[in-house]
């Protein structure tokens, strides 16, 4: 897997640009210190929103609960009063409790004002900002958003780790069907299990306290928090009608149909849909290595039989 360090990211960007040269191409910016446009960047510490919402009794998941690996977070694993969890950040301990799409506007209105949904990212999803908090070390497991919306993720205290990649790359990245999530380990790529990954090019992003990363719609994402910290997220529909679909048939169609079997098959449906990932992978992987008019007269051959091919002709790019 090559991973880029050489990103785009600016101080500052205007609406006309950050939609011309971003939006619009759909390209992965990084804007620092966008929150010190907002009354938030300052006011924003972790001690705050302690005092503000201490007593909240609030929805933690546990990172460390493996039978959500393959499918959405759903269910929380426990809950909490919101000052009992932040006191991990502000000791900056480690743990594997974290705090997702949690809806803090929803619990006190009055924060919105604070930070809005940022200029350049405005329209019908605006209203909806949610806040992730995490630990030190804390791991976000590699995933698109479901409903394939943009996203501009704001930190305001901690710095984390952003491996983004772009969608094209879903098959080498062994996307599970049904869902929008991938089971490979982007610390420590498994090129004998996972080989699509050999293909893979990947951005990586380091969030400081007050940047913004945007990500474009169904942008696989992979976040590592370097420290205790926390960010909120606004989100901007997909542009294209098929990214929309795509959004729209996972949220109503495939995202049921995965709860329903993985309640009523168990093992044995994770099982086939890692059996279906890496099927997928291995044709991705053959229109890598081979010509066009190659696969099209082997088309019909199992990808088995060029996979085993494959194996002995991909150690460069490990
Ligand atoms: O920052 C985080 O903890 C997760 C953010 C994320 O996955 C998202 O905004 O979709």
């Amino acid at each position: 897997m090559k991973i880029n360090k050489e990103i785009d990211c600016v101080d500052s960007i205007n609406i006309k640009d950050f939609t011309e040269n971003y939006f619009k191409p759909q390209k992965p910016l990084l804007i620092k210190g966008l929150a010190a446009h907002y009354p938030a960047g300052k006011k924003w510490t972790v001690n705050y929103l302690k005092e503000l919402c201490g007593d909240v009794t609030v929805d933690i998941f546990d990172n460390n609960n493996k039978d959500t690996s393959s499918s959405a977070f759903t269910k929380p694993d426990l809950k909490m009063k919101f000052g009992e969890y932040v006191d991990t950040i502000i000791k900056d301990e480690p743990s594997s409790l974290r705090m997702f799409l949690f809806n803090m506007f929803k619990c006190k209105p009055e924060l919105r004002k604070d930070f809005p949904c940022p200029y350049m990212f405005k329209g019908i999803l605006g209203r909806m900002g949610y806040m992730f908090f995490g630990s030190k070390n804390t791991k976000v497991r590699i995933h698109q958003d479901i409903d394939m919306s943009n996203v501009m993720l704001t930190q305001f205290h901690g710095r984390k780790r952003v491996i983004l990649i772009s969608p094209e790359y879903s098959d080498l990245l062994y996307r599970l069907p049904f869902n929008t999530y991938s089971l490979v380990d982007l610390d420590h790529p498994d090129y004998n299990k996972y080989p699509g990954l050999a293909y893979v090019e990947a951005n990586e992003y380091i969030l400081e306290p007050g940047d913004a990363l945007y990500m474009p719609s169904g942008y696989w994402h992979y976040i590592t928090y370097l420290d205790g910290g926390f960010a909120v997220s606004y989100r901007k529909l997909a542009d294209s009608f098929k990214m929309k679909l795509i959004g729209a048939l996972s949220l109503a169609v495939y995202m049921p149909i995965d709860k329903l079997l993985n309640f009523i098959l168990g093992k044995k449906w994770l099982a086939y849909k890692e059996h279906f990932a890496e099927m997928r992978a291995n044709k991705a992987i053959i229109k890598k290595i081979l010509p066009i008019n190659y696969i099209k007269v082997n088309e019909k051959k199992s990808s088995k039989t060029f996979f085993t091919r494959h194996s002995q002709l991909n150690t460069n790019h490990r």
